[in-house]
């Protein structure tokens, strides 16, 4: 179905002759609007909380690229510190002292990291910390959580969330099962699912990685005790836990996920936010551990464009925004306004839902809930989040083209901005 009252001509046009180019017409398959319906629009530029798209239709974003947006689209000082890197070059392939800066910011923001590795990619940095884990506990198995994404290498790839839960995928072919076999699951909340796992595999298991707040599943908080519960399980099992922290890393708090909770992970992986918009990913940690990295150690990670000029300078641009007093009770005041307005919204309309938010990170499930965990969220009605996505869209409103992704505020979001986006659900839930 075609957004009819929006014109999308040419974002029509552009994506069809796309469908014949790229596989899906798109780079990232979450972006072809599949589980939504409808076509994705075509963007244009972005600047601060808004897009237009090649119609010249303007939206108030909650996507910001996925995340790194943080501090709003196109920020003025971040353009203007890359117009300055521009000059001296785009990549060096060589130590530059960008890295140095950037490396000392995320070491003294993020309580787990003591050393930090830069590469291009969450992916990347998920890859590198799952080898790092089994390196340095001479251990191969791994716990993941279903419904949570680590980015799509092949032994991540089991009961994963984001694209691969919104295309109901039943992981994907291609990937060996000697791979995903020591790839172990449990739900997310489920303490002692892991404690099981643990006793069937004794002296197995490396370590546990999770997003501390699932964003690839829909948005689903950790039940109280259960981070501090994986912490004395990793503790007791020799085990090593890992937060993976390319969505949450200085959108929850300067500090992460760990930050806020107060529990520090072994290892942290990064991306997104540090990247302010170019490609970044990274890695980090205690430093026994990162001293087994290429060429401190044994444990081989490489990249050709990791830790070039351009990605640093934005991604330190962006860190010394969201350093200054006040980012994070902003982003917590727009957030709750708009989070507790959409349930409320919903509960008036007659519309089962629950979700919340954390900082500038929120979600809304169309089921009366509550969710814990993957299968929770499947019982979301996706059909009627299609519906509400497209609708939205239709009133200017640019939210996540998945009931399995979270939504995500920035700095450059204002009351108004959060005021016009309630309006515009308050319709479309009317009639929904
Ligand atoms: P990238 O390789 O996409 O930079 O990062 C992978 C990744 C790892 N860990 C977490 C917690 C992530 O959320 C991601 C990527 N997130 C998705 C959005 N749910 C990226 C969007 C997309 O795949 O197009």
């Amino acid at each position: 179905m075609v957004n009819t009252s929006i014109r999308t001509t040419k974002s029509q046009e552009i994506f069809a002759a796309a469908q014949k180019l790229m596989p899906g017409g798109v780079s990232s398959p979450v972006r072809a609007f599949k589980s939504v319906g409808g076509q994705p629009i075509v963007f244009d530029r972005v600047n601060g909380a808004y897009i237009w798209d090649v119609d010249g239709n303007k939206y108030i974003d909650y996507v910001g690229t996925w995340g790194p947006a943080i501090c709003g689209h196109a920020h003025p000082e971040v353009i203007s510190a890359l117009h300055t890197a521009l000059d001296k070059g785009t990549s060096f392939g060589a130590p530059c002292v960008l890295e140095n800066i950037l490396a000392e910011m995320v070491i003294d923001a993020v309580p787990s990291v003591e050393m930090v590795r830069f590469v291009n990619s969450g992916t990347e940095a998920c890859m590198a910390v799952l080898r790092l884990m089994r390196a340095f506990t001479n251990r191969e198995k791994v716990i993941k959580f279903e419904g949570c994404y680590h980015g799509h290498a092949d032994m991540f790839l089991v009961k994963a969330g984001s694209g691969v839960a919104t295309l109901g995928l039943p992981d994907s072919p291609g990937v060996p099962k000697a791979t995903t076999a020591s790839t172990l699951t449990a739900p997310f909340n489920d303490l002692e699912a892991v404690k099981d796992l643990f006793q069937q595999n004794p002296g197995e298991i490396a370590g546990i990685i999770l997003e501390p707040i699932v964003g690839n599943a829909g948005f689903i908080t950790p039940d109280a005790g259960f981070l501090e519960g994986l912490r004395e399980l990793t503790h007791e099992y020799g085990a090593l836990l890992v937060f993976d922290e390319v969505m949450t890393g200085f959108r929850i708090a300067y500090g992460g996920a760990q930050a806020k909770f107060g529990i520090t992970p072994d290892l942290t992986t990064l991306g997104k936010v540090i990247g302010g918009g170019l490609p970044v990913g990274a890695y980090g940690g205690r430093r026994e551990i990162m001293s087994m990295i290429a060429p401190a150690g044994p444990v081989y990670q490489a990249g050709t464009l990791s830790g070039n000029p351009l990605a640093m300078t934005a991604g330190i641009k962006t860190l010394e925004l969201l350093s200054k007093p006040g980012t994070y009770e902003y982003l917590e005041q727009i957030t709750k306004q708009l989070a507790d307005g959409l349930l409320k919204i919903c509960a008036d309309t007659g519309h089962a839902a629950c979700g919340g938010h954390i900082s500038a990170m929120f979600g809304l499930f169309f089921t009366s809930g509550p969710v814990h965990n993957y299968e929770d969220a499947k019982k979301a009605d996706t059909a009627k989040f299609g519906r509400f996505h497209r609708g939205m869209l239709e009133h200017g409103i640019y939210l996540a083209p998945s009931q399995f992704e979270a939504g995500f505020t920035s700095l450059a979001h204002t009351k108004e901005d959060i005021e016009q986006t309630l309006a515009a659900a308050q319709d479309v839930l009317s009639t929904l």
